[in-house]
């Protein structure tokens, strides 16, 4: 059995002004074209299709063209929801999907979390925000992690009698490497599930969430995360792209990492402010998006070199940074790292003298999600 594994797909992501739509089409054609040449019998999308909750008409019309195009080749799809997407526009577009043989799973559900093709049962579970892992009675005193372990137990239990077995989940497992664009606060420790809690009767775990291509460690069985079809922000800036092929046999699984070109590979530059000018001629005649860090020497010709670079670069500038000499690595440092939740932990530290406890630190989540609009 053939199947192509592919995630974070993030339709409607912008960059500064800038649409990557164009960059998510051409990897889309690029999964699209090798589906035409290897004709897998299955495509699992991991979540985050979208990257809004609720997507403009631009990105659902890609979305529902790729799925057409699957069902030209007669491929079955199943996709989950990852953090981005939301569960009831998902299960709003469910029953009209099916009529091209796209299912989807809106959100996790011990009723609704298997398909199957043949031998094969593929265990899915979206994105299990806190919401829908509400605890009861005992569970109460479980925390996020023994939650969805639980869950993905149940998931192995329901799939036990499958020749063959996928998990199919939204999820960041613990010891992952993550590159700071899924949203912070579900890549914490908090949110983060023992690879243990992975049954390893799965032939193989199609994961998403994580935008690093890998394969992760500490997982009983072989898992992978391909990460996002192309550079979504510049903290990918420089990595390789990638979705997985896999062939299942009797007793083993073969697993093929298919690179993907880039329509706009995304660099950092830093430039002193008198290198500026002599380097412009350069900047134009690469491809893709700049984020230009300027060290400033003269605050008074800056404002003029500025528009001047803006000018000849055009929309290819997605950003300036200015820094004084010496002063960026202290800023390299603070901005990415800005996580809420450790600087509500560390608030916490300083006025009460001792760890935030479990419950706050579950209430403060969950008003950040609501507060982002997860
Ligand atoms: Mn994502």
């Amino acid at each position: 059995m053939r199947i192509l594994h592919i995630a974070d797909l993030h339709a409607g992501k912008t960059l500064g002004r800038v649409s990557r739509n164009p960059d998510l089409a051409y990897a889309l054609e690029q999964v699209v074209s090798f589906a035409r040449e290897n004709s897998p019998d299955l495509v699992l999308i991991a979540g985050d299709v979208f990257d809004k909750a609720n997507p403009d008409n631009e990105s659902k019309e890609m979305i529902f063209d790729l799925f057409l195009r699957f069902r030209e080749l007669r491929t079955d799809v199943v996709v989950i929801s990852g953090n981005h997407d939301s569960y009831d526009f998902m299960r709003s577009i469910r029953g009209l999907s099916k009529l091209a043989n796209v299912h989807i799973f809106d959100r996790p559900s011990k009723e609704n979390c298997i398909f199957e093709l043949g031998d094969l049962g593929i265990a899915c579970l979206p994105y299990p925000s806190e919401r829908v892992l509400t605890p009861a009675g005992e569970e109460a005193k479980k925390t996020y992690s023994e939650l969805v372990g639980m869950f993905l137990r149940f998931l192995a239990e329901k799939v036990k009698n499958f020749k063959f077995k996928i998990l199919l989940a939204h999820i960041f497992i613990a010891g992952s490497k993550f590159t700071r664009t899924e949203k912070e606060a579900t890549v914490t420790e908090y949110f983060a599930v023992h690879p243990s809690s992975v049954s390893h009767t799965f032939d193989y775990v199609a994961l998403g969430h994580v935008h690093r291509y890998q394969e992760v460690k500490g997982v009983p069985t072989r898992a992978f995360y391909t990460g996002t079809l192309y550079q979504l922000d510049f903290s990918e800036a420089g990595e390789e792209k990638a979705f997985n092929f896999l062939l299942l046999e009797d007793g083993s699984v073969k697993v093929e990492k298919v690179p993907l070109s880039l329509k706009n590979p995304l660099f950092v530059e830093r430039i002193k402010q008198s290198e500026v000018l002599k380097r412009i001629g350069e900047l134009k005649s690469r491809k893709g998006y700049v984020k230009l860090v300027v060290e400033v020497e003269n605050r008074l010709t800056l404002p003029d070199l500025l528009d001047r670079l803006r000018e000849e670069m055009g929309e290819r500038l997605i950003r300036i940074e200015q820094v004084s000499e010496g002063e960026y690595t202290a800023k390299k440092e603070e901005i990415p790292d800005f996580n809420p939740l450790e600087i509500y932990r560390e608030y916490y530290r300083n006025t009460h003298g001792s760890e935030l406890p479990e419950d706050l630190e579950r209430a403060f989540v969950e008003l950040l999600k609501r507060a982002e609009g997860v």
